[in-house]
């Protein structure tokens, strides 16, 4: 049908639950401090709270390493405190997303533990060993996402394990249906406490080659260049029957209604796009890290955007993302007036934005020294460590910004005692405000949340620092205008009609007729709406 449904029309949110809200003094977040903390979601005007692993785990990899896909960890709280998690945010019309991490376990695990036990397990098929290269060297020449070689050698039957990141996180084997079933076993588990839908972590791994042919040499490889891989990873990972693995999960979540799957995919478009599946048989939304990965210049963001529309399949909805926990934070990247401009550009791009914790406050990079370095990248891969862009979110003036009473476990921003909640929440000029004004925005605008997108073409001078383009839904029609330099832009607006000012990056500018053109200030980005 053409209706929309609340993953399209709405927002994300996502928690990084260490790191939101503590309430037991242990210095980490918990499931608890969520529940308090939905009626600051709720005034902020998202839709929905995406949470990142709280299942039990060792915690090697933060909760991506799961040793349990039905238990709630301790440190995060019991069932029943996600049971009122979940009550608590329905009742605010708040959907609740699980982060579902189905293409490793732990080595914590029963299952491995059961695997790795004997070649002639009933479970040893459900990971993926292999015996040793003639050499005695690892089956492969795959390499690990986090450094080092991705196959372990265990010593209990002399074969190799393979892990696409730790060796805490071996890789589970998709092909195998006993593991298939077991996983959809743990999305009903969840689906029954009335989630609504589930992020993938890694959904493009789950299949790997039959064969375990080598990766390909990488031609861009340059040694130390962080983020360039030295093989290209065309057979460990974007395997075609993965499409049929990603067909199973999303048959078990329409048999509960309307709930959503979302896909981590780090891959270009074009392959991206194949995500949705056949006849859109695949994931709800594959997520688009595009804007993350796609230099901050206007033309190149108009030129995404334009690749990434054409791309998609008919009927695949859209989706936009800024930030998560693995990435640097965007008011690091761009700057912190920049910030602003892309908050315009996420929440009103056509698709769902996924919002990052913090970045709502402006939240950049916190330093973190090395003696308190926590991502194990970090202390595989020095300089990869994503524990800047993971720290507490900052709610008040008080002790540690209120995010524990006890000590965080990483720091928190030395402007903390006004980069907060409280300081910013009523400040007319804050990026926490203008965050707000825009959710809001897409709630009052159809042509927002649910409209059609347009490029508007611009002058060759003026490109290369201004994006322009238009969002529409039954005859209303809104420009959105983004200045990604530092000097002031002449825009010229076609036509004898008059424009308002529906919102501008620069505060105190709301309300303010336009016609001919507008002059856009360094790091301004403005909606217009038609004058009455
Ligand atoms: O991330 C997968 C992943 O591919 C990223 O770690 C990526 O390699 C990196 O950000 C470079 O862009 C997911 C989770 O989001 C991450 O936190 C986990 O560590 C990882 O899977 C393993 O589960």
């Amino acid at each position: 049908g053409s209706e929309t449904l609340w993953w399209q029309s709405g927002t994300v949110y996502q928690v990084y639950p260490r790191s939101f809200q503590d309430t037991d003094g242990d210095g980490v977040g918990d499931l608890r401090g969520i529940t308090e903390r939905l009626d600051y979601l709720a005034w902020l005007g998202v839709d929905a709270v995406w949470i990142s692993p709280f299942y039990r785990s060792p915690m090697a990899d933060f909760g991506y390493d799961v040793a349990d896909y039905c238990a709630v960890d301790p440190l995060f709280g019991t069932l029943e405190d996600f049971d009122t998690l979940i009550a608590e945010a329905h009742r605010r019309k708040l959907r609740v997303i699980l982060d579902f991490v189905p293409n490793h376990s732990s080595i914590a695990h029963p299952w491995f533990a059961e695997s790795r036990a004997s070649r002639a397990n009933p479970k040893r098929d459900w990971y993926l060993w292999r015996d040793p290269a003639p050499d005695g060297g690892p089956p492969n020449n795959w390499l690990s996402n986090f450094g080092g070689p991705a196959w372990t050698q265990d010593p209990a039957t002399g074969q190799y394990y393979y892990h696409a990141f730790l060796p805490e996180q071996p890789d589970l084997n998709w092909r195998n249906p006993e593991v298939r079933a077991a996983m959809h076993d743990a999305l009903r588990f969840w689906l029954e406490r009335g989630v609504d839908g589930f992020r993938v972590d890694v959904i493009w791994h789950l299949v790997k080659d039959e064969a375990l042919r080598d990766n390909p040499e990488n031609p861009d490889f340059l040694p130390h260049q962080p983020g360039i891989n030295r093989f290209q990873q065309i057979y460990s990972c974007d395997r075609p029957e993965v499409l049929d693995v990603i067909a199973g999960m999303r048959a078990v979540l329409r048999a509960y209604g309307e709930r959503v799957l979302i896909g981590e995919i780090y891959l270009p478009i074009e392959r991206l796009v194949t995500y949705y599946g056949p006849d859109l048989t695949g994931a709800d939304l594959p997520f688009n890290f595009q804007l993350i990965q796609t230099p901050w210049r206007a033309d190149a963001v108009a030129a995404l955007v334009e690749e990434y529309e054409a791309a998609l399949p008919e009927g695949g909805w859209p989706n936009w993302v800024l930030g998560n926990h693995d990435q640097p934070r965007i008011a690091a990247r761009v700057g912190e007036a920049q910030a602003r401009v892309a908050a315009m550009l996420l929440l009103t791009l056509r698709g769902t934005p996924t919002l990052y914790y913090g970045d709502e406050i402006g939240l950049g990079h916190v330093p973190v020294p090395p003696e308190r370095a926590q991502d194990p990248w970090e202390r595989n891969e020095p300089g990869h460590g994503r524990d800047p862009a993971r720290t507490p979110m900052q709610w008040d003036a008080g002790p540690h910004a209120g995010f524990t009473v006890g000590t965080p476990w990483l720091p928190q921003s030395a402007d903390a005692d006004r980069r907060n909640v409280d300081e910013m929440r009523d400040d007319s000029r804050s990026i926490l405000t203008l965050y707000r004004r825009l959710l809001s925005l897409r709630r009052d605008w159809r042509a927002l949340s649910v409209g059609g997108y347009r490029g508007l073409p611009l002058p060759p001078s003026l490109a290369e620092a201004v994006f322009a383009y238009e969002r529409f839904s039954d005859g209303e029609t809104l420009r959105i205008l983004l200045n990604f330099g530092n000097t002031d832009c002449r825009v010229p607006l076609d036509g004898q009609e008059t424009w308002t000012v529906l919102l501008s990056t620069r505060p105190g500018r709301s309300g303010e007729p336009v016609q001919g053109e507008i002059i856009l200030a360094p790091d301004e980005g403005t909606i217009l709406a038609p004058a009455l």
